[in-house]
């Protein structure tokens, strides 16, 4: 049935541990568990299931989604658990141990495009990448981070596409891992924010190879639907290139909120030639990283001044990317 005026879904809802295993996997196409250990991707009710560590025993789970619109088949390709329904592929895949995982993320990441290459999803949206010791000092003396990001950056070299929107995030513990989603016809346009320098642009201070995303990706509405959706990348206090307000929790909350701000607003819109826009109080399904445990009161509190009554907000007390940003804020809008 073709609907009008209504909203594009975003295909995304968080649930507690037992709403999830109360679906039995109806209606869902992959999930990534938020919590207390991680582990290997594996199957649960037929559906591939990313089990992270981003929460301290006593903490309860979140459970991360995607919701399938069609009959859903699944598959494993060179370490990757995927599935998909027609429209949507879901794809996870575990790197090992994160010291020296450049290798392992150059090669899952050539996997992953092999995939939505051989199965016909080529629009990548969306991707996660979640990393124990992300800042820790790999056996090379730089950050693990920075090992991740050349493998990478490899991948992208060696079978070249658009960088789509992604989260480069910490973990508790279960080395390095990362999912993704792709859709199969509807167009993905990727957004740069005015504000910032974009990532695969920063300068080599940071690392031999800058980190491949992009600050947002648009996902154009089904048919007789409107507006689309806008996935917006894990965001943090950076102007330009460098990180602002070190130290100061609450002023790097509110630039992030205020990079957000400016990469959903009309004005950015229409800079990438699209119609629409949002505002901060549209953002839906909401992950905010803190790096310090104690600044979680404070972090959770100025988000929810901004965001929507609406908007599910998850918080994780996680290492960000690097040492001096103490926050990352990701959504969907709408
Ligand atoms: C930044 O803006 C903060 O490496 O995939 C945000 C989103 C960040 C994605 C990634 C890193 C990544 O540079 C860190």
């Amino acid at each position: 049935m073709l609907r009008t005026n209504e909203t594009t879904p975003s295909l995304c809802s968080f649930r507690t541990a037992a709403e999830f295993e109360g679906t039995a996997g109806a209606g869902v196409l992959g999930a990534v568990r938020h919590g207390d250990r991680a582990g290997p991707v594996r199957w649960e009710h037929g559906r591939p299931v990313l089990p992270l560590h981003m929460v301290r025993p006593g903490v309860p789970e979140v459970v991360e989604v995607w919701e399938a619109t069609g009959p859903v088949t699944t598959g494993e390709h060179r370490g990757l658990h995927y599935a998909h329904d027609g429209e949507v592929l879901f794809g996870a895949v575990d790197l090992g141990p994160s010291a020296g995982c450049g290798g392992a993320a150059r090669a899952a990441y050539l996997a992953a495009f092999d995939l939505v290459d051989r199965l016909g999803y080529p629009h990548l949206f969306r991707m996660w990448n979640v990393i124990e010791g992300i800042t820790a000092p790999d056996a090379d003396g730089a950050e693990v981070y920075t090992g991740f990001c050349v493998g990478r950056a490899r991948a992208f070299d060696e079978s070249p596409r658009p960088m789509p929107a992604a989260t480069g995030i910490g973990a508790l513990g279960g080395g390095a891992g990362f999912y993704f989603l792709a859709h199969r016809s509807r167009r993905a346009v990727h957004l740069e924010n005015p504000l910032q320098v974009p990532a695969h642009e920063y300068p080599e201070r940071y690392g031999p190879r800058s980190p491949s995303f992009a600050r947002a990706t648009w996902l154009e509405p089904e048919p007789g639907r409107d507006r689309g959706v806008l996935y917006v990348s894990g965001t943090a206090s950076i102007l330009d290139d460098a990180t602002v307000c070190p130290g100061d929790v609450v002023r790097q909350c509110q630039v992030t909120l205020a990079n957000i701000a400016a990469l959903i607003g009309p004005e950015n819109l229409a800079r990438h030639g699209l119609p629409g826009g949002w505002a901060l109080s549209d953002l839906r399904r909401v992950k905010v990283y803190v790096k310090r445990p104690g600044d979680v009161p404070v972090v959770t509190r100025l988000c929810r001044e901004e965001f929507s009554r609406r908007a599910e907000v998850a918080v994780f007390a996680v290492d960000v990317c690097r040492p001096d940003l103490l926050v990352e804020v990701e959504g969907i809008a709408p």
